[in-house]
This record gives structure tokens, sequence and C-alpha cells, in this order.
């Protein structure tokens, strides 16, 4: 398969400023007829040739100026439409394709979902459609009219603003059909495009913008599904608000269009002024959706909805640049959810997200740079480190600048940029220029892929009062990146005091801080640099990347007793959190090491006392409690350990532990979990999330007692919840550690939500997450059951996806068959969906992690997949990166 490189970015020699479009919608034959304005760009000479893409379109006609053109006059391939020889002058060139949406698998251009059209077409989709500049930098204006029968197609939408509807006049294969004619003044790239027919529920509302114009608000489902949209809708109206109080971003055309499907590869998609959404992130009520639903939903709205400036107004100018609109976006959402929910739980929870999903792919055989330079297969760049890290670039950009220079930099973003296609170079430059600050060295981050390391050793000087940072940064070699270059990297840091007390100091000098009340940023940017902090009085610890100011991985001279201070006494949240976690992810490390993990020494039981005193103490967020309570994952320890890792000892080591926490604190844990009951109705605010998610995790250790009794209390949980995020916490934890007790409670729960698909995915990865060695024959014969399907991808991610990506123990299971398993599935999914055949596949990323045994059944069937033929551009592409 070819290479795209970014060096060989060219503008297209012509440009099509509008074209229109008119969809004659039908099952099997959809014809499209595309009438482009095209204008050659200024250029002396001979016209190069015009060469359209398009994949899988059965092309009926080619008109040039309204002559039919004759197959000598263009060339036809299966990936290029090209007519070698245009008119020098400004033409209109029709093409007609026949395409087939039931026969679309791939989700990607036109396709069917229970009998509705929709279509998608990030990255390279409408390519699917019909011939044209498939590249995020032709920007159009498009006009659309679809056709369609009335019967089943009710609703005719497409982007921008509704101009015209009405009856045909004539029926069609005996059927009366009618038309809608679609409007969308603002130019954009193909990806942004998109239409929608079929018969739906639309659930109305508006929102007034700061100018005062009147913006209706529509959000489609299938019928049946009306009241599950509320709190969607409420998401939208907050997420419009919150963009034109923080950013002064209003929304610009008279209509706002949310479509929710069932099939559907990725979350949603931010389409120009129609968003199409994986219903997952659009359906909730309170018996069917948890918590977590709700907190995804508020934020993939708002990620959508933000897209519309940072993205559609301002796209980018090709792929290699997905982070311009993706990172910035996701800084966007992450930044509107700390807003709406609490800043440093949001924080604790991203910075999670990022070491088990980023990290991992920044360390293996799949790490790219947030803005790669070469991609086979753009799908496969929809990435953790595009979006994630992306997003972890813009914060780090904030923290440079401080916040006034960074709104002032956005503010000169947009101004300069609105309606083009822009770059990374561009982004930055803004920012220069509003802050004067030079992110030359910043800009490595954009190129550099892995994980950089930055070791502190700090000192106290009880004579000149000083405290020494001795700074030394690296970052591990990479695919294609043997060297790296030093980083600018932001380390915001407090002192902490033997009392407990915050420590300040006067002045510093060896480098570059910034201060800031008690705090300041060590802007490390050699390789190894010396900050000396003046004026300390007295002995104090360094509280170090507070916040996680830089996606690095740190390393300190700190003991573990003074990690044990800082996570009692720091006055900074977040690193009172980070700081259990290492102590945890330390004592986890041990005990997968030991014959006899059951043991329970002194250095565990200051720990547990310790974590103890948080998880009870009344005066803290109960949502940060519940994060202390999150013990890290098998996937975060095996990280860590990062080389022949063994997750069967991983998993032992971790349920040890956690029954060690349960019985030594469970007078206490018992007393909380009866504390946190429920009182009055169910609402997914933070404070109600918060005491939901503390109570429930409460609930999982007590299920690990010996004598049952948080067996009794599960079951009693399951039996009586008044929500899905209760009744399924219980059900979870039943079915992960209460031996027996689960088997008729996942019965009658199936029985109970059988016809509600989004909840059966829940059930689907419960079981398909046990940690029990019979989890393997559950999966076998849950792809018979007849909720299951492969054709839908929610169904594949709940069920396989699950097993793969979060069930460390028995997808590595030592006899290689979980990863048997999953290839066969793989290889079965690539010829119908090949986006989500590839995602799967990621999963196998950190196979050089483990112990010689598993490397050695995981590269057999990594083997069997390359070798497999035919194999997609998306699977190719993936299995060949994890070889080699
Ligand atoms: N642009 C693809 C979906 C999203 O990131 O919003
Ligand atoms: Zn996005």
């Amino acid at each position: 398969y070819s290479i795209i490189r970014l060096e060989d970015y060219r503008p297209t020699p012509y440009a099509i400023p509008r074209l229109a479009m008119t969809f004659e919608l039908h099952p099997e034959k959809t014809c499209v007829r595309n009438e482009m304005h095209i204008e050659p760009k200024e250029s002396a000479g001979e016209k190069p040739a015009l060469i359209l893409n398009g994949e899988g379109l059965k092309l009926l006609s080619v008109e040039l100026n309204g002559s039919l053109l004759l197959s000598d006059d263009y060339h036809v391939d299966d990936k290029h439409l090209t007519i070698p020889h245009p008119p020098e002058q400004a033409f209109t060139l029709t093409i007609t394709t026949e395409i087939n949406p039931t026969a679309n698998t791939r989700l990607e251009g036109l396709y069917r979902t229970s009998n509705t059209y929709c279509t998608q077409c990030e990255a390279e989709g409408f390519r699917r459609i019909t011939y044209f500049y498939d590249r995020p930098d032709c920007l159009s204006v498009y006009d659309v009219r679809l056709e369609a029968p009335v019967t089943g197609n009710p609703h005719l939408l497409s982007n921008g603003n509704l101009i015209d509807s009405g009856a045909l006049t004539e029926k069609r294969d005996g059927s009366d059909w009618h038309f809608a004619q679609w409007h969308d003044p603002h130019p954009k790239p193909a990806y942004l495009f998109a239409c929608v027919a079929g018969d739906l529920a639309r659930i109305e509302d508006s929102f007034t913008t700061s100018s005062g114009r009147e913006v209706n608000l529509h959000i489609y489902v299938e019928h049946g599904k009306e009241d599950r949209v509320s709190y969607a809708m409420d998401a939208l109206k907050r997420s419009m608000r919150w963009d034109e109080e923080v950013y002064g971003r209003e929304y610009d055309l008279d209509l706002f269009q949310i479509v929710a499907v069932s099939d559907f590869n990725m979350g949603a998609m931010e389409n120009k002024g129609l968003n199409i959404f994986n219903d997952k992130y659009v359906l909730a009520k309170p018996d069917t959706a948890t918590d977590t639903d709700y907190a995804l939903i508020e934020a993939i709205i708002a990620h959508e909805y933000f897209h519309n400036w940072t993205g559609n107004r301002i796209t980018c100018r090709d792929w290699f640049q997905l982070c311009l609109k993706e990172g910035l976006t996701v800084f966007r959402d992450q930044e509107f959810s700390s807003d709406m929910r609490s800043r440093a739980v949001k924080r604790i929870e991203d910075t999670r997200q990022l070491r088990s999903r980023q990290f991992p792919e920044d360390g293996g055989p799949l790490a790219h740079p947030v803005r790669p330079e070469s991609y086979s297969e753009i799908n496969n760049f929809y990435t953790a480190t595009v979006y994630e890290k992306g997003a972890e670039l813009c914060r780090m950009i904030k923290a440079i600048l401080g916040r006034d220079a960074f709104s002032n930099g956005l503010d000169l973003y947009f101004e300069r940029h609105d309606g083009e296609a822009a770059t990374i170079e561009d982004f930055l430059k803004a920012f220069e220029d509003a802050s004067g600050k030079d992110l030359s060295q910043f800009s490595l981050w954009y190129s550099q892929a892995g994980t950089p390391d930055v070791a502190v050793t700090s000192t106290y000087n009880a004579k000149h009062k000083e405290l020494t940072l001795a700074v030394e940064q690296s970052c591990p070699a990479t695919p294609g990146q043997p060297t790296k270059r030093a980083m600018h990297i932001p380390v915001r840091f407090g002192l902490i005091g033997k009392n407990g007390q915050e420590v300040s100091f006067t002045n510093t000098r060896g480098g570059d801080i910034d201060l800031h009340g008690m705090e300041g940023i060590l802007h490390i940017r050699e390789r190894k640099q010396s900050f000396v902090l003046e004026g300390v009085e007295s002995p104090a610890l360094p509280s170090l990347l507070r916040g996680f100011s830089a996606p690095v991985r740190l390393r300190s001279n700190l003991t573990d007793d003074d990690i044990l201070h800082l996570m009692q006494h720091d006055s900074d949240s977040f690193n009172r959190w980070e700081a259990s976690q290492y102590l945890l992810i330390r004592t986890l490390i041990r005990k997968s090491e030991q014959d006899n993990p059951i043991e329970v020494n002194q250095r565990d039981m200051t720990l547990i006392e310790a974590l103890g005193k948080v998880i009870f103490d009344p005066q803290l967020d109960m949502a940060f409690r519940a994060e202390i309570l999150a013990i890290p994952s098998e996937t975060d320890i095996a990280r860590e350990i990062g080389r022949n890792v063994d997750p069967d000892a991983i998993h032992h080591g971790r349920e040890t532990f956690r029954q060690s926490l349960a019985e030594r604190l469970q007078t206490q844990l018992r007393k909380l979990y009866h504390s946190l009951q429920q009182h009055g109705p169910y609402q997914p605010d933070a404070e109600g999330s918060g005491r939901r998610a503390l109570r429930n995790r409460v609930l999982d250790l007590l299920v690990m007692l010996p004598d049952k009794s948080g067996i009794e209390l599960a079951q009693i949980q399951f039996n009586t919840a008044t929500n899905m995020t209760d009744r399924f916490a219980a059900l979870a934890s039943l079915t992960h550690h209460g031996k027996d007790a689960a088997k008729p409670l996942l019965t009658s729960f199936y029985e109970q939500f059988k016809d509600d698909a989004l909840v059966i995915d829940k059930w689907l990865s419960l079981q398909a997450t046990s940690p029990k060695s019979d989890c393997l024959a559950t999966v076998q014969s849950l792809l018979d059951h007849p909720s299951f399907s492969l054709n839908n991808p929610n169904r594949t991610r709940a069920l396989i996806g699950a097993f793969a990506m979060s069930n460390a123990c028995q997808f590595n299971r030592a006899d290689g068959k979980g990863y048997r398993l999953v290839a066969d599935i793989i290889l079965e999914l690539d010829d119908k969906n090949p986006q989500t055949a590839a995602r799967l596949l990621n999963n196998f990323r950190s196979w050089r992690v483990l112990e010689e045994g598993r490397q050695a059944k995981a590269r057999t069937e990594l083997e069997r997949i390359a070798t497999a033929n035919p194999l997609s551009k998306d699977v190719a592409d993936i299995v060949n990166r994890c070889l080699h």
C-alpha cells in the first residue's frame, strides 16, 4: 500500500467553490448527481489534469458544461476519475454515479442503519458517494437536494438550512416521493458533508445566541426513544452557552441538528449543522444509562458542537494536521466538563485515561507523533495520541503562555484563519504573535513521538535555605525516531513542609521559573538542568507535576514516606491522588512478585491506613474519594512493570491486596456504604454521581469479604436499585468477584433489558471482562447469542473489544486462546468493516512487554493475520506495524 507523506503536500490545481448534489435515494441503487463548478487556480501555462477521488462507485455519466463526455475524454480507475485536458476557463462538471447503501457494511460513505439512510464521510468517505477532491483543503458551498419515497423517509436532512421541500408530482415505482432542498452557506470540506433520510422521531428545542439569534435545535432518534433525549439536549444548550462565554464563539446557522443512529464506526461526527451520533452517546434515562454514560454524553455532545469552530470554521489543510482540530477540541471538551463538574476529578479521570490508552500507544510499535509525518491508512490515526496527547499539548501551551495570552492567541487564530484550512504552524504562530513567546522548541511535541521521562533530584540546603531541583529529561526511541531532542516541558510545582503546610520561596535561579503565589512552573528546556529555589525557610518536599502539567513519566528521589506525606497533606488534590497511585502501584507490583501476596506487612498496613484516612474524610469531595479508592487496573500495573509481564501474577496480587484492604477496613467501609444511600430522585450531576461512585467502589471491596456479607449487600442493591448505575455496579461486582451469585442476576438482567441494545451491550461487556477462566467459553457462546451481531460495531466493541481491551488476564491467557479468539474475529470482520477490525487489532499493541510464552502466542496470531489474503489496508497497516 502506498505511503502518503506530509512533505509531499501540494495544493490542488483546481478549486471547486460550489457544487449542487441531487440524491435519488434507493436502498440498493441510489443515484447521485453531482454538479461541480470548477475553477483553475492561478497558474501560467498548460492546465494540469483534473484528478478526482472516487471508490466503489458505478459511474453513469460525465458531462462537461452540459454536454456528455465520451469515454475517450476521461479516464477511470478503481480510485480516481481523471480528465487529462480540462478547459482553461471555469467549467461545470456533472458526474452521475450509482451506489448501494444497503451493501455498504464498511459504514463509510452513504449506508443504511435500521432502515435510515445515513453518511459518514470523515476521513475519506465522500469518495464513496461521488467523484470529488476528497481532501480537507477543498472548501465548497453545498446545495443538496434529497429525493425519496415519502413512506419510510418523512425526514430528509442535510447540512445548513432547509430552503425548500415538497411533494414530487410524478409517482416513482408506484410510490409517492418528496424532496428537500438544503443550502449550507459555509464553505466546507467534503468530510463534513452529511445527509440522513428516514423515519425518526424529532425532539425540538431552541437556543438564543448571545447576539439574540434564535437557533432551532432538533434531535432525531428512533421512535420510542424520545424519553431519552432530554439530557443530550440540555448538554447541547450548555455547550452552546459555554462556547460563547468562555471562547466568544457563537453558533452560525439557524438550525442545529443531531441524529442518533445505532450503527456507527465512531462515537459521533461533527458534520456542519448536522452532527451524526452513535446513539450510545445521545440516549439516556436513569434506568438504562449509568453516570458514566451521562458524563460521556455531556462530553461528546460538547465535543462535536465545539468542532463547529475548531474543525469546521477552521479546518485542517491535510490529514497530518488532524490534531489541529481534534487535540484542540478534546482540550475544549475537557475544560467544559471541568466547568460543569469537579475540575480536580476531571483532571484525574483524563490523566488516568491518557496513561492507560495513550502511554501504551506511545511506548509500543504503534507510536507516532501527535502530528504524524506519513500514513498508509488515515483511519488508523484517529488515536489517543492525536486526540488526547494532542489535547495535552494545548494545555501545555496554556500553561506556558498563561491564561490571558492563551486566550488572545486563540482569538488571533480564529481571526486569521476563519474560513480556511490551517496547519499546526499557523496555530503556533498565532500564540507566538499574541504572547511574544518563542514556541519553536515546544513545537517538537508535535513531531517527536514517545513519552518523555523526567527525573528530578531534590536537595535542601539548610544553611543557605535553598532547595535545588536537579532535572534530567530523556525520551525513548520510537519507530523511525531513534534519537530525540530536548523538549520544552512545563512542570507545575509547589512545596510542602514537614508540618503539612505549604512552604514559600522568594526567588529562583538556574532556569526559567514562573511564580504564581506559592506555586511555580519550571520550564525545563535542557537535557540536564538545575533550578534553585531561594528563601525556603524550612525543609520541604517538592510536589511536582501538579495537575499533570505535562504528559511525561516523572521519577524523583522522594522516598515512599515522602510520597505518603504528600498523599496526606498536599494542598493540590490532584497530587494527593497521584501520590496514592504511586504507592498503590508500587505495592501492587510487589504483590505480583510475591509467592504469598496474602501476607500483609507493615508497609501495606501503613498504606491501607493512609488510604482509609482519605476515603473516610467527610470534608473531601466524594468523587475525589472514589478516585482514591479506584485501585490501579491490571493494565496500569503491567505498564509500570514494562517487561516480562505475567498478567496472572498481576491479577492475583491485585485481588489479594483488594481483599486485604476490604478486610482491614471493613467496619468503616460498611458504615460508609450505608451512609451513602440515595435519598430523593436520581440526578446525573457531579454530586450524585460522586456519591454513587464512592458507594459502588466501597461495595466492590466489600464483595471481596470471605464471609459473603458483601455479596449479600450487592444482591440487595441489584434488586432494589432505582437506577442503572447502582444496578449495574452491583451486577459487575458480583460477576467479577461474587463467585456463582451473579448467574441468576445476569439472567434476570437480560430478561428485563433484552430489547434494549445499549443495555445489552453492558451485559455483554460485563461477561467479557470477567477474570475467571470460563470467560473465554462464555465469550465464545455469546458470539452465537441472538442479541449479538458482528455487523453492529457497538455489539462487537461491547463483547470482543471489551474482552481484548479490559480483560488483561483472559485476553492474555497463557494458552494463547484469548488471542486466537480475537484474531478469528478480526479476520472475519475485516471483509465487512475494516475500520472496526483494525480498532480491535490495536489491542495487540503491547504484546512485546509480555513474558516470552505469551509473546510467542501473540506473534503466531499476528503472523496469521498478516498473511491472510485478502486483507484490508486498515488491518494490514496495524498488523505490519505491530510486527516490525
Ligand atoms: N471527527 C471525528 C469524530 C470526532 O472526533 O469528533
Ligand atoms: Zn473530534
